[in-house]
């Protein structure tokens, strides 16, 4: 049966290089572009986790637009009104008396300031003497080798350019070479939008050092001055450098008091390193705040004089140690990959069929998690680590309602697991800050956190007494966080990791709800305010009169996350043989949660009965949360539900929903739960044709990165799912993909697994286990359940018939 393993398939294609005359060799995982990005939203990413470029690839004026993961404005939170927990029997009482717009009122005393803003570290500019007009222009990112190239001929002189961001080596490297000697004229610079000084340093260097606002406002707030510095000189905020240096062969390179000037160069290699003086979520950085310009020089001293190939290869090394554990292939019948990827875009908005540029988006996202968040990084923020402004969209800080978790959605089934130790130390910062927000807020035990958080780990409901609490009172976003530590449990088996990491969080926050939790006039143990992200609802008031308000008890997606956390926290305490009073408090808690309800129009309802939709094209879809990313409701343990969601699911279609590319993204997910391998394709078309920019990445709009998460990770959840007691097997294979095959992604149990399809059907699959145990494996209406020990290769033929069945050693 080996014959049947799915083997990996490179789609290789020749193209001609103008550069060498001769033939190369292009990766169909590679984004290209013919002319230079006019703007940030064509620029081109590159990362290590915690350094980011946006690479614009002018060919006079080139502009390198950096970050550096920690740069946040702001300092450690204060500490909240102790009392503020006193509003909320006020709050209670208007609801329960069904005076929503009152409570909504109330809930504004719940409220206390803003996130922080992360923030741009500063901009590297190329000014090239070139006499003459760019030919043969062509600018690449390749996604196997996480290198940018641009390539351009002026007369009969080649340019090129290559560039790095390294994790082994803390630095984005540049290298510029001519096909003839001594063609490199050109003036480097570095500037900042915060306040700072460029200063040149010997003949070769430039240092870049500055100091970060003590609060930016939210860029949808009209207050002034919206970007406050504390100017004293030991002044709060975080402090700042950045060092180039540049190392050139040949010609000269020369100092003016903030630029270089280089001469006549054969080729040149720019050395860039940054740092902050961010020392924790909970310690000052202007106090008691790393030396950043100490750490910058110090990655300095290591890095520069590295040969570039020297780095480049430890690069690869430890990039691809990520990026190549899985490989796609969905066809090609359209063949466009020697088509610029802004063409493809394009023909694909013109319902033109290219499979491959779905695969390019499935790669891309993986790309851009390896690159947005290692261990010890932050996580990937609203733009992962690419931000060019001082008032980002939103802040570009983490938004918990769906956002930050969407961005990690790809991170277990895509086989990129430790990516997701950055969220897992904010959720640990969370615990910290979230305990002083249960205290202060809900006057509870435990931890909790509400729909925005930061650098900061700030726990506290935003909005400054004036926030519309259909956002900000939503005291969740550290229940829904947790799933993802459960995840990774479930995913790994990794039982010092639920002792440790998971099973205290879980805990933390159950006993919030605990004491959360309202007994509502019919006996139920309800959740109260309760919000369902962002949405409202409509109803009657005293007078007859119809209304508009958000703030209610018991919505769905609360009971929802509330029910699963309890679940999973029983679970674990079940495995940790740490059963006691409070998982019997747990158990009894879940007893008496209401059970979800099907609606009129047979749809899994989002509020309680008597009040109803106010807007049934809403961009969340919260209360299909059991569905995706939750795993209550299933097509074979509660196919009734199940239906209710596909109605809920296609109303809000069908309304005008999934308009902003993250949340058209969660339609992907959520259609491939309910095996609508269609439907799931047509919200990949809509996100890859209306979502997306040149330069792949996701519009929300602005640029927001989550919906290139999501739809990864609804790739992925197309071809294989676990959630559901079961490994599936193509579960919601699209007509559109008929042949295939994929390697390495990742199922619930310690599973490797590799399919490969032909004409729709499954020919033959491959379950590695990493930790042996038995599994269920289901395709179609076809199941088999099997039991391996760690290390063990299960090889199935297309029917999972026994003579279909091998099992190895690795
Ligand atoms: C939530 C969403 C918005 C946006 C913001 C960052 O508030 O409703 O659409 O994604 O987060």
């Amino acid at each position: 049966m080996r014959g049947n393993i799915p083997v990996r398939i490179e789609r290789l294609q020749r193209r001609h290089s103008f550069a060498s005359g001769i033939l190369t060799m292009t990766r169909a995982d590679v984004i290209w572009l013919e002319k230079p990005a006019l703007e940030w939203n064509e620029a081109l990413p590159l990362g290590n986790g915690r350094l980011g470029a946006m690479v614009f690839g002018e060919v006079h004026h080139e502009r390198i637009q950096l970050n550096e993961d920690t740069l946040w404005s702001g300092e450690p939170v204060e500490a909240a009104d102790p009392q503020s927990w006193k509003n909320l029997e006020i709050i209670r009482e208007r609801v329960f008396r069904g005076q929503y717009r009152e409570a909504m009122e109330a809930c504004k005393s719940l409220q206390g300031p803003f996130t922080e803003s992360y923030l741009p570290l500063g901009d590297l500019w190329l000014d090239f003497e070139h006499e003459g007009e760019a030919q043969d222009y062509r600018r690449e990112l390749n996604l196997d080798t996480a290198m940018l190239e641009v390539r351009y001929r002026i007369g009969e002189v080649v340019f090129q350019r290559s560039l790095l961001v390294s994790a082994p080596d803390q630095a984005l490297v540049l290298r510029l070479t001519a096909s003839q000697p001594g063609s490199l004229n050109l003036t480097v610079s570095l500037t900042s939008l915060l306040h700072s000084a460029t200063t040149s340093v010997g003949q070769d260097a430039l240092h870049l050092t500055g100091r970060a606002p003590v609060h930016v406002e939210p860029n949808y707030r009209d207050v002034k001055p919206a970007i406050v510095y504390d100017e004293a000189e030991d002044g709060k905020g975080m402090r700042f450098c950045a060092v180039l240096r540049a190392v050139v062969e040949s010609g000269s390179v020369q100092a003016d008091a903030d630029s270089l000037t280089i001469t006549q160069a054969d080729s040149v290699t720019l050395y860039v390193t940054a740092a902050t003086s961010f020392n924790g979520f909970e310690k000052s950085p202007s106090q008691e705040g790393k030396d950043p310009t100490a750490l910058t020089e110090r990655a300095m001293d290591s890095v520069v004089g590295k040969p570039f190939e020297r780095i480049v290869e430890a690069h690869r090394h430890d990039y691809q140690r990520y990026y190549r554990r899985v490989h796609l292939d969905l066809g090609d019948p359209g063949a466009k990959s020697n088509l610029p990827t802004d063409q493809r875009l394009k023909a694909l908005q013109a319902q033109e069929a290219d499979n491959a540029l779905a695969m390019l988006y499935f790669q891309y996202g993986r790309y851009l998690l390896i690159s947005s968040s290692r261990p010890g990084t932050r996580p990937a923020n609203l733009q992962g680590i690419w931000n060019q402004d001082v008032r980002p969209a939103w802040s570009s800080n983490y938004t918990i309602n769906i956002n930050t978790q969407m961005n990690y959605w790809p991170s277990e089934t895509a086989n990129l697991a430790e990516l997701s130790l950055p969220l897992f130390e904010l959720i640990d910062a969370l615990q910290t800050t979230g305990r002083e927000a249960a205290q202060s807020y809900y006057g509870a035990g435990g931890w909790c956190a509400h729909h925005n958080t930061d650098l900061w780990a700030r726990a506290n409901p935003v909005g400054a007494r004036e926030g519309d609490p259909s956002w900000a009172n939503w005291p969740m976003g550290g229940v829904w966080l947790v799933q993802h530590l459960w995840e990774h449990y479930a995913f790994s088996n990794d039982r010092d990791f639920l002792a440790e990491r998971a099973f205290p969080a879980l805990k933390g926050a159950s006993v919030f709800l605990l004491d959360f939790l309202v007994s509502a006039p019919d006996g139920s143990l309800v959740s109260c305010p309760s919000t369902s992200p962002e949405n409202q609802f409509e109803y009657a008031m005293g007078d007859g009169s119809r209304a508009i308000a958000a703030v209610t008890a018991a919505t769905t997606a609360d009971l929802a996350m509330i029910r699963e956390i309890f679940e999973n926290t029983l679970s674990a305490a079940r495995l940790l043989g740490q059963e006691d009073a409070f998982t019997a408090r747990v158990a009894a808690a879940l007893n008496r949660l209401p059970p979800f309800q099907i609606g009129a129009e047979g749809e899994l309802r989002e509020w309680p009965s008597g009040v109803e939709e106010a807007d049934l094209g809403h961009r969340h879809i919260s209360h299909l949360y059991p569905n995706h990313p939750g795993v209550s409701i299933t097509r074979t343990k509660t196919p009734e539900l199940a239906d209710a969601v596909r109605k809920s699911l296609d109303r809000r279609v069908a309304h005008g929903g999934g308009y902003t590319g993250w949340s058209r993204a969660w339609l992907i997910n959520q259609y491939a739960r309910l095996g609508e391998g269609d439907k799931a394709h047509d919200s990949l078309h809509t996100l890859l044709a209306d979502s997306t920019y040149p330069n792949m990445l996701d519009v929300h709009p602005p640029f927001q990165i989550d919906g290139n998460f999501g739809g990864a990770a609804g790739i992925a959840e197309m071809l294989l799912q676990s959630h559901d007691d079961a490994i599936d097997l193509l579960p919601a294979l699209p007509a559109a993909w008929p042949n295939g095959s994929v390697s390495g992604l990742r199922a619930r149990g310690g599973f490797e697994v590799s399919i490969q399809w032909a004409e729709g059907r499954l020919q033959s699959a491959t379950l590695t286990s990493t930790t042996g145990t038995a599994c269920h494996v289901r395709s179609g209406s076809r199941s088999r359940s099997l039991v391996c020990k760690p290390g063990d290769i299960l090889y199935l033929d297309s029917s999972l018939e026994p003579n279909g069945l091998r099992q190895g050693k690795r």
